[in-house]
């Protein structure tokens, strides 16, 4: 409609272009035919025929001629609203993202203790769907960690504890287990997709939909993938939230693929990696720090060959615990958390042990045993049940274990 009152196709395009500058300034005739990618031949005539018509106004800033619109023409008002209907139009068709689901309303559910890959995954996700009008709350039914928490300081997100309602469409992210939803039922008719890069777990076999893919290193990787496909914009707060959630789980890069690098380079152009680091560096709290001491404080220590395993109990931070010892002293650290009436466990290897021990394996037999599920990943698993009675059983098929793959007699070492 717009060619009707302009003419011809270069002439909108040139006038499109001036109305994309600002509009107070004006323009050069040379800017314009680059950003209408018109020659400047043409967007010359162009322009002194708009002057002819008074449609556009010159004035000379040096050498240059700044031309702009006459807003007191009276075509002006008609024409700018059809310029910029014109572009919500074709804005619309260009970049409104592939509608992916039927429902308006989700929910993404996350992990206990929602580390940066959960909760950067969750509201990259959340963000991604806003834009194809899919609104989803996200909800953490265990929490959020520390480092969760600053991430949050950078760019604000409601996080939900407690949900009266379940919309029909539950998304679970970076979880394998239910006994990881901190007890959080989902409604048996509540449609469910897992986007999740560890394990299969029970969860996989409850899901309705699953993009489970064991060979990403984070859930991050799998939602850039698909709010890729799906045709959505990554906004510079989606680029931040994944970014934390890569640099999270791959340690700071230092576990990479191919796929993480091309990735990382999309995100890279879009977020200041200090921020990112600067979110995520560790301050540990207090309630930690004690941790860590009950931990150090409890520890029983045995060796294999030239291999120390410890075992210790702490009231909170288990895997924090774990992992803080097997990057200081231990090969293998196996931290249980006893309450009242529920039992955790967290074990984790060095990573060249990879190959050699398989945790996940001999947590998910423990899960049974305490009356729950386990698993998780072959140097970091970890297991949940109600049964506390069961402590010494554990820890004697967890010695078992390791002398059958470490391939040597477990002796404990002596304290002082
Ligand atoms: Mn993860």
């Amino acid at each position: 409609m717009i060619e009707n009152i302009i003419g011809s196709k270069s002439k909108i395009a040139v006038i499109k272009a001036l109305f994309m500058q600002d509009k107070e300034k004006g323009s050069t005739i040379r800017k314009l035919a680059i950003t209408s990618n018109t020659p400047y031949s043409v967007a010359y005539r162009d322009i002194t025929h708009f002057i002819e018509e008074n449609f556009v106004k010159v004035k000379k800033d040096g050498a240059n001629k700044i031309v702009s619109f006459n807003k007191d023409h009276r075509l002006y008002p008609k024409i700018s609203t059809l310029l910029s209907k014109d572009d919500d139009d074709k804005e619309e068709q260009e970049t409104k993202p592939k509608k992916m689901f039927k429902h308006k309303n989700g929910l993404i559910i996350v992990h206990h203790n929602a580390d940066p890959d959960a909760i950067g995954s969750a509201i990259a996700l959340a963000r991604g769907f806003d834009q194809s009008n899919l609104k989803c709350e996200i909800f953490a039914p265990g929490g959020l960690s520390s480092q969760s928490k600053r991430l949050l300081e950078k760019y604000p997100y409601p996080i939900a504890k407690k949900i009266k309602e379940y919309p029909k469409l539950v998304f679970i992210l970076d979880t394998s287990s239910p006994e990881q939803l901190n007890g959080a039922k989902i409604p048996k008719d509540c449609k469910t997709i897992i986007i999740d890069h560890h394990r299969p777990g029970k969860l996989a076999d409850m899901a309705d939909m699953k993009i489970i893919d064991p060979s990403a290193h984070s859930t991050a990787i799998l939602v850039y993938d698909m709010l890729i496909s799906a045709g959505i914009q990554i906004t510079a707060e989606i680029a931040f939230f994944l970014m934390a959630a890569i640099v999270a789980d791959t340690g700071y890069f230092r576990l990479i693929d191919r796929r993480d690098i091309n990735t990382i380079q999309k995100l890279i152009e879009l977020v200041d990696l200090d921020d990112v680091f600067a979110s995520l560096s560790t301050r540990i709290d207090y309630d930690e720090k004690v941790a860590r001491l009950t931990g150090m404080q409890k520890i029983e220590a045995y060796k294999i060959k030239d291999k120390i395993i410890v075992f210790s109990k702490v009231n909170s931070f288990e895997s924090r615990v774990a992992k803080h010892m097997i990057t200081s002293f231990a090969d293998i650290a196996i931290i249980e958390n006893i309450n009242k009436n529920s039992v955790r466990i967290s074990a984790r290897a060095r990573k060249y042990l990879e190959d050699t021990v398989d945790l996940s394996l001999i947590l998910k037999g423990i899960g049974k045993d305490i009356n729950g599920n386990g698993g998780g990943h072959r140097t970091a698993a970890s297991a949940n049940g109600s049964d506390t009675g069961n402590m010494e059983i554990v820890k004697d098929k967890i010695k078992k274990y390791l002398e059958s793959v470490l391939n040597g007699r477990i002796k404990q070492l002596p304290q002082y």
